[in-house]
């Protein structure tokens, strides 16, 4: 299964409420109508790299909503449900389910714990999961009973301190090489993997995705853009500022499935 191929997205527009998303630091809200030209552009880019975009209904119960990734994890026709680890979050579990049912060949429950699809980086032979402040050991072994039939072995590992999720610092770029902080590489938990760090000073930036032939990456990230053309990757650039005002990058506006 590849970890950079995919069909479709499924992405959540954001509602008005996003004003209202949880961030780490006292930061000013984001602005609503710019959030939702942002989005549109972030859809756009996710169609020219080859996927049909699919919107599921906006939430306006969950600020954080527009964030699916952090709810469900799909791996080729196999979903998850997860257990986000916030409180005003968990809510968007049962949200998501049966949208991942009219799709999914099976789909199943993390039973126990909490874990945000935001910690779990999917690479061509095993499922990364990034212990944080919102993902903890027992949702990640539950994670490991939920994804079985996927056949990818759960590697639980540690986010760095101060980091929201494990993927706020990384991202895979094809099955053997990942896009990483130097803070995170420095932990030693990518092994055997080619690891392209970040340039310091452009850390927002490692939270890009890889889509097919392209990697999605922030605009405002020149060196990080540089490096990797330089280094051979079609790379498409998104605007996504007011999403990262509420602590949000490109991997957790969709769900990148391969159905
Ligand atoms: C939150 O704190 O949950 C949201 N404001 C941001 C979630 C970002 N999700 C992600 O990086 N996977």
């Amino acid at each position: 299964m590849s970890p950079i191929r995919f069909t479709l997205a499924l992405v959540r527009p954001p509602s008005p409420s996003v004003v209202d998303g949880l961030r780490a630091d006292a930061g000013p809200d984001p602005d609503f109508a710019t959030f939702v030209r942002e989005h549109e552009g972030y859809v756009q880019a996710l169609a020219a790299a080859g996927v049909r975009v699919e919107a599921m209904a906006a939430l306006d119960e969950f600020p954080d909503g527009v964030f699916v990734e952090d709810a469900a994890l799909c791996i080729g026709s196999h979903a998850t449900v997860l257990r986000p680890g916030a409180p005003s979050r968990a809510g968007e579990a049962d949200a998501i389910a049966a949208d991942l049912e009219a799709r999914f060949a099976t789909v199943a429950r993390v039973a126990d714990g909490f874990v945000d699809g935001g910690d779990i980086l999917v690479t061509g032979s095993e499922i990364l999961v990034g212990l944080s402040a919102r993902t903890d050991r027992a949702g990640a072994e539950a994670l490991r009973s939920a994804v079985e039939p996927t056949g990818l072995p759960v590697r639980i590992v540690e986010t760095p301190p101060d980091v929201l999720h494990f993927k706020t610092d990384c991202a895979i770029l094809d099955d053997t090489t990942i896009f990483s902080t130097a803070r995170l590489a420095a932990s030693g938990c990518f092994g055997a993997y080619e690891v392209i760090e970040c340039p310091a000073g452009e850390e927002p930036a490692a939270n890009l995705i890889r889509v097919n032939d392209y990697v999605l990456m922030r605009t405002g990230f020149p060196a990080t853009e540089a490096l990797l053309r330089d280094a051979g990757y079609d790379v498409a650039t998104v605007a996504a500022d007011e999403a990262a005002r509420i602590d949000g990058g490109l991997s957790c506006m969709s769900l990148r499935c391969a159905v």
